[in-house]
């Protein structure tokens, strides 16, 4: 019997053990100065307040987890089975069933209060942008458009500044960092979705006219070049409908509209132009072009 109970013992402290690997051995990188329990790194002031939430919510999940370990192995050690009596049968009790099925509820409130807080600020659109830009999808690529921005020799109406990807060049959309970025998007045939990754966010781009709902805000928070794609499944080249994301300084967003507004609608070339004017590589870094034409290719032997 002894002998038994000393087997079973280190049985337990293995397995123990082995749990407190299993759940800790994730996440110990230096890096991680924040816990973030694998939330990835966002460039804006809305993926931060998302990972605040995340963080939080998962403090709030661990400290749940440690109730329910330590009720669940304290049961294991006092009520193991010492001998072969039938222990006392409890039928109910009343008082620990209330609070089991009540104390969830108060956890799933918080839980959704703070996730609607958040939420909130993420969609939350100011009365005065800084900027605004119009992303304009279409299969399979994209228009970038700086609303309140003429060309210096305008050449039908007045439209905004604008550039526009092709098979051979990605669209490259500048906006400044630390200011309000309104994005209103349009879409010219199917649904699309724009998404920038390290944004951390993504929205549906509608076809419907003027939508008021077809509109974000974001703030970036550090300069850098980042990919954005489609996510929404819209035709064959949907995987290729990729752009990129420059976030600039003021003063270099300034001077590349600018730039645009001198080259003029007609230079094919003028968004190379204008970021090589703001001292930035002519083409896309994060991403490269591809052929939409179908008959450019052929299939794979
Ligand atoms: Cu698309």
């Amino acid at each position: 019997v002894r002998r038994k109970r000393i087997v079973r013992g280190v049985t337990l402290a293995l397995s123990m053990g082995l749990l407190a690997v299993v759940l800790t051995g994730c996440s110990t990188s230096d890096a991680e100065k924040d816990l973030r329990f694998g939330w990835p790194t966002g460039v804006t002031k809305q993926a931060e307040r998302m990972r605040v939430l995340w963080t939080w919510s998962s403090v709030a999940a661990l400290a749940v987890g440690v109730i329910v370990w330590g009720l669940i192995f304290w049961a294991c050690i006092r009520y193991r089975k010492k001998d072969d009596r039938l222990p006392r049968q409890t039928r109910e009790n009343l008082i620990i069933e209330g609070i089991y099925t009540i104390l969830p509820f108060f956890v799933i409130a918080g839980l959704f209060y703070y996730t609607v807080v958040v939420e909130n600020y993420v969609d939350k659109r100011t009365k005065n942008p800084d900027v605004t830009v119009t992303v304009t999808a279409f299969k399979w690529n994209w228009q970038f458009g700086y609303n309140g921005h003429k060309y210096d020799t305008p050449p039908t109406g007045d439209e905004d500044v604008s550039t526009v990807g092709t098979s051979t060049e990605i669209p490259i959309l500048v906006i400044p960092v630390n200011e309000t970025v309104r994005f209103v998007e349009k879409s010219e045939d199917v649904i699309h979705s724009f998404w920038v990754p390290e944004f951390l966010f993504k929205r549906d781009v509608i076809p419907m006219p003027a939508g008021k709902d077809n509109q974000f805000e974001i703030t970036a928070t550090k300069t850098g070049h980042y990919v954005g794609r489609c996510a929404e499944l819209c035709g064959t080249y949907h995987s290729q409908m990729n752009f990129e994301v420059r976030v600039v300084t003021a003063d270099q967003y300034t001077k590349y509209v600018d730039a645009l507004a001198k080259y003029g609608p007609a230079d094919p070339d003028r968004q190379a132009k204008a970021q090589q004017d703001i001292g930035e590589d002519p083409v896309a870094t994060t991403t490269h072009p591809f052929n939409t034409d179908r008959s450019a290719r052929s299939a794979t032997k």
